[in-house]
């Protein structure tokens, strides 16, 4: 499919479209819902970049700088395989504070005390800021952290692959071609990753579709990602100035088409975080499949509005699940069936 193609079926009234995904998914997974018991850990909020749509990072509008040392990043880290994370999602700011050697440092320490949890750490905005910070190459600091005990990469950073939407929302953060060339080597590398795209602030429906149409490519090369996730703005708390928001229809067109044009990556994600629970269940008939997991402590959506700070119970979900007429299916990080409620 090209971009004219596509950007036929984005005109498709929402039944049409959200047939055409839901039998692709059914075809896939049939009426299993994926969730996963995870955790996530944001070490630090204090950031030299500045991404206007981050609600996150210490700012004017969001007055409360921390850094964690490495005794209270693994003391929450206790705390969360405690109350069962089998995962743990750790993604910070581009802080010098917590260099490259600072993290392959807790990575280690949390294989050592925890070696069957799955460290999945570092978007590729990192890797790159890590790379620049420590005068490396991306592919060493990738080698780095395989080395220190990462065992996938979360998708965070892709934001909207466009250059120009990029210089408006993110100026200054890793650019397309080296989030895609971070992806690449660490998929070459034979590591899974994740993809994103943040959608429904400036980006229109080509930027949106031209980001799909990139990460299909790239995946035709290694098959290295297990899952896209397709990530609704939330608009409280930061500096973009955005006037009109995607209504519920075309939040679930967006999730449609990602399916249709992304058969090659097996999963679509949709993050109860950013949707919310109910819009999150619909998607499951949109073409997702997944809702992601329990968070136990969520930081980047919440700051911007969402209502994920607490995370979910696993007996919220899958109470969700069932009621919505799918099958719970607890998976691992690499999607590996745990358990069927
Ligand atoms: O890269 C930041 C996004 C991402 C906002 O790989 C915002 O399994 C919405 O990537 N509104 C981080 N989104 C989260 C992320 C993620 C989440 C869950 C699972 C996985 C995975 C990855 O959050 C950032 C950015 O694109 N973000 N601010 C905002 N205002």
């Amino acid at each position: 499919m090209n971009c004219d193609e596509a950007l036929k079926l984005y005109a498709q009234n929402i039944y049409d479209i959200g047939e055409q995904a839901d039998q692709i998914r059914k075809n896939f997974f049939g009426i299993k819902v994926f969730f996963n018991s995870n955790a996530h850990l944001n070490p630090t909020n204090q950031c030299v970049d500045i991404c206007k749509f981050c609600g996150f990072s210490a700012h004017q509008k969001n007055p409360n700088p921390y850094t964690m040392s490495k005794e209270e990043a693994l003391s929450r880290i206790e705390e969360y395989v405690n109350k069962g994370a089998l995962e743990v999602h750790i993604v910070g700011a581009h802080n010098p504070q917590c260099n490259l050697e600072w993290y392959c440092d807790l990575f280690k320490s949390i294989k050592k005390l925890y070696p069957t949890l799955h460290i999945k750490a570092l978007t590729a905005a990192e890797v790159n800021y890590l790379a620049q910070e420590s005068q490396k190459s991306y592919q060493e600091v990738l080698e780095q952290m395989i080395e220190s005990g990462v065992d996938s990469m979360p998708g965070g950073g892709a934001e909207i692959f466009d250059a120009d939407i990029r210089r408006k929302i993110c100026k200054g953060k890793v650019d397309s071609p080296t989030w895609l060339a971070i992806h690449r080597y660490w998929h070459k590398l034979g590591k899974k990753s994740n993809c994103t795209m943040l959608f429904g602030h400036i980006e229109n429906r080509i930027h949106r579709i031209e980001h799909l149409l990139q990460l299909r490519d790239l995946q035709d090369e290694y098959h290295g990602f297990n899952a896209f996730i397709p990530l609704v703005y939330q608009r409280e708390n930061n500096f973009l100035k955005v006037k009109t928001f995607p209504t519920g229809q075309e939040i679930l067109k967006t999730i449609a088409l990602s399916r249709i044009i992304l058969k090659n990556i097996p999963h679509i994600k949709a993050y109860w975080a950013t949707l919310g629970i109910n819009l999150a269940m619909v998607a499951q008939e949109f073409g997702a499949d997944d809702l992601d997991g329990t968070l136990q402590k969520e930081s980047i959506q919440s700051a911007s509005g969402s209502n994920s700070s607490k995370g979910i119970t696993k007996n919220a979900l899958i109470f969700q699940i069932k009621n919505a007429g799918f099958i719970p299916v607890e998976r691992d990080t690499l999607y590996n069936e745990i358990q069927t409620y």
